[in-house]
């Protein structure tokens, strides 16, 4: 080990230690922007982390970046010292040059780390602002589901290591010098045109409002205030247990209650479940699977994560005919609610809009694209980020702690099975297909309905599961994140991998942690892990633990549907990919 002093405590470091991981091992604060610390993130660009180092043998003290300047024997680190806080001071004035200061307007306004940064290093004075230059820097407005504004970029790179190095997509370069450098597309002008597949992971990052999710809560608005039209609000699994944070109750809070009663008290008519809706696709998606083993087609992928649709059609299309043609439970949900429900309601469709909150930004791509848009109408209507409907309850004047928790107030479209509820972590798609796929072949539950075996973090994970009857053993995968998923098909194209079901989502952890989640700060994924305990809980204590079990799905099928797979089944749940 190594010994130095900061701020004059005695301090020990590990050999080659940065001195800012060592001032945080001993709980000493260092103000950081550029620096992510769980994804390995030093680019020493910022420049806010400096300190005043004495070395050994040296006279004067030097003013260097703690993120990259490794510990030495001896050294005596100042962290607050009058010349330290002035150049963290400058630094932080020196980023704030070309970053637009119009902070109300900000998506990202309360809960910014350059915000945060001003206010630690006591930023009194702008005197370097040049609001032409920094005006004239690019806001890039082409996805649907983001936007990517240089304005407020303070080029710390976060988000093209995550793209490359994560999700491996590859989607963001710098490009230009000095004060006009900015994050851009990687040979691309506009993102239709780019490889980016709208993840989300690099919003997760920014700690500006450079990217952020194309807000809507307006159109939310104007649906919900709207006398004549009937609005439906979907949420997704993983909603439920990443949201309380958000009002301070607990990581992991599960807030199904609460987010029905807030729905209702800001507007909404009627309050349905994705969960529901991850049921019917467990039935579809478990007799495709059945009849497509049959056939001998193997692999068959899940094709419920939008970013990772886009991701084959953009990056592999040679496997589109490996994916499942069922469309994902946002979709079947809205499409549900766009036929079924009206005649439950008794009212005309064209009055109903479906808004459907997702912890994703991809989802927005995906409720707009041509496959789901029918003579101009859309099935969903309106995709919020669980982030957004945070901005539209406060809006409202709603903070979800004060919410008396309610239940669903229709019965239908909104119970869902314990296999419904784990679709929103990584390996629960595959768990819940599995639980009813054993039924179907064998007549009987499965014994052990936990399929620990399947469970895990690991970003590929491989499992044999006894399907029983003429079936027998089946090879299964799972994989999360977009780096793992790309070197799961090229296994599979290289014919090295020999899987019949696999299931992908294109975030680490699955939606519990998706790119349209609440943001966290100076940290890429703290949360997952408790969100799922919550999710794997709900399951648990659920009265019914398979889709088939789901007393209103098997209503859905026996009042409108007929059967799974059946010809308008077929024709209002199954889709098709473009290459
Ligand atoms: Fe997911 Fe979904 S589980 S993608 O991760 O399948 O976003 O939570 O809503 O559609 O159900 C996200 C979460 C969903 C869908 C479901 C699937
Ligand atoms: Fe890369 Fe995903 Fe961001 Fe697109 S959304 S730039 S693929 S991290």
């Amino acid at each position: 080990t190594v010994s130095l002093t900061i701020n004059g405590t005695a301090c020990t470091a590990f050999p080659n230690e940065t001195i800012l991981s060592c001032a945080r091992r001993h709980d000493l604060y260092i103000p950081t922007l550029c620096e992510l610390d769980d994804i390995d993130h030093t680019p020493g660009t910022c420049r806010v982390c400096v300190v005043e180092i004495l070395q050994a043998g040296k006279e004067a003290p030097q003013i260097v970046t703690s993120c990259n300047t490794p510990v030495r024997e001896g050294m005596e680190v100042q962290t607050r010292s009058k010349r330290a806080r002035d150049m963290q001071r400058l630094q932080v004035e020196l980023l704030m040059a070309d970053h637009l200061q119009d902070c109300a307007t900000c998506i990202r306004h309360g809960n910014c780390e350059l915000q945060d940064l001003a206010q630690f290093v006591g930023l009194t004075e702008n005197r370097f602002f040049d609001r032409a230059r920094t005006e004239a820097r690019p806001i890039d407005l082409s996805s649907p589901a983001m936007v990517r504004d240089m304005t407020r970029c303070v080029r710390c790179q976060r988000c093209v290591a995550i793209c490359r190095h994560h999700q491996q997509v590859d989607a963001l370069v710098m490009e230009g010098t000095g004060l006009d450098r900015v994050v851009a597309l990687r040979d691309a002008d506009d993102y239709p045109n780019s490889v980016c597949v709208s993840c989300g992971q690099c919003v997760l990052v920014c700690p500006t409002g450079a990217l952020g999710e194309r807000d809507e809560t307006d159109r939310a608005l104007d649906y919900i205030c709207d006398p004549d039209l009937v609005t439906v609000v979907q949420f997704a699994p993983a909603v439920r247990v990443a949201f309380g944070e958000e009002f301070g109750m607990p990581p992991g809070t599960n807030v199904e209650g609460q987010i029905i009663a807030a729905c209702r008290k800001i507007g909404v008519d009627v309050v349905l479940d994705t969960n529901f809706a991850a049921d019917v696709v467990i039935m579809e998606e478990g007799t495709e699977l059945l009849k497509r083993l049959k056939e001998g087609r193997r692999p068959t992928f899940t094709s419920c994560c939008p970013a990772w649709i886009n991701f084959a059609e953009i990056h592999y299309p040679e496997i589109l005919s490996m994916l499942s043609s069922t469309k994902s439970p946002q979709q079947v949900l809205s499409t549900i609610a766009k036929t079924y429900l009206p005649e439950k309601l008794g009212v005309d469709p064209s009055r109903i809009r479906v808004i459907s909150v997702m912890p994703c930004v991809a989802k927005k791509d995906e409720a707009v694209r041509p496959q789901f848009v029918h003579d101009g109408q859309p099935e969903t209507d309106l995709v919020l980020t669980t982030r957004e409907f945070a901005r539209l309850l406060r809006r409202e004047g709603i903070d979800l702690k004060d919410m008396e928790p309610s239940t669903f107030d229709v019965p239908y479209m909104s119970a869902y099975s314990g296999a419904g509820a784990i679709f929103g972590t990584t390996g629960g798609v595959m768990e819940a297909a599995v639980r009813t796929i054993y039924a179907v072949v064998n007549g009987r539950e499965l014994d052990r309905i936990e399929l620990t075996q399947l469970r895990g973090f690991d970003g590929i994970r491989e499992a044999s599961v006894d399907l029983g009857g003429p079936v027998g053993k089946v090879k299964v995968a799972m994989v999360h994140g977009l780096g793992d998923t790309r070197a799961l098909v090229e296994s599979v194209l290289s014919g090295q991998a020999d899987y019949d079901f696999i299931e992908v989502m294109a975030c680490p952890g699955g939606c519990v942690d998706g790119g349209g989640s609440l943001r966290s700060k100076k940290a890429y994924l703290p949360l997952a892990l408790k969100r799922r305990e919550t999710i794997y809980d709900v399951d648990r204590q659920a009265k019914v633990r398979q889709s088939h079990n789901n007393p209103q799905v098997q209503a859905l099928y026996r009042e409108f549907l007929e059967a799974p797979n059946s010809e308008i089944a077929h024709r209002l749940l199954h889709t098709h990919y473009q290459d």
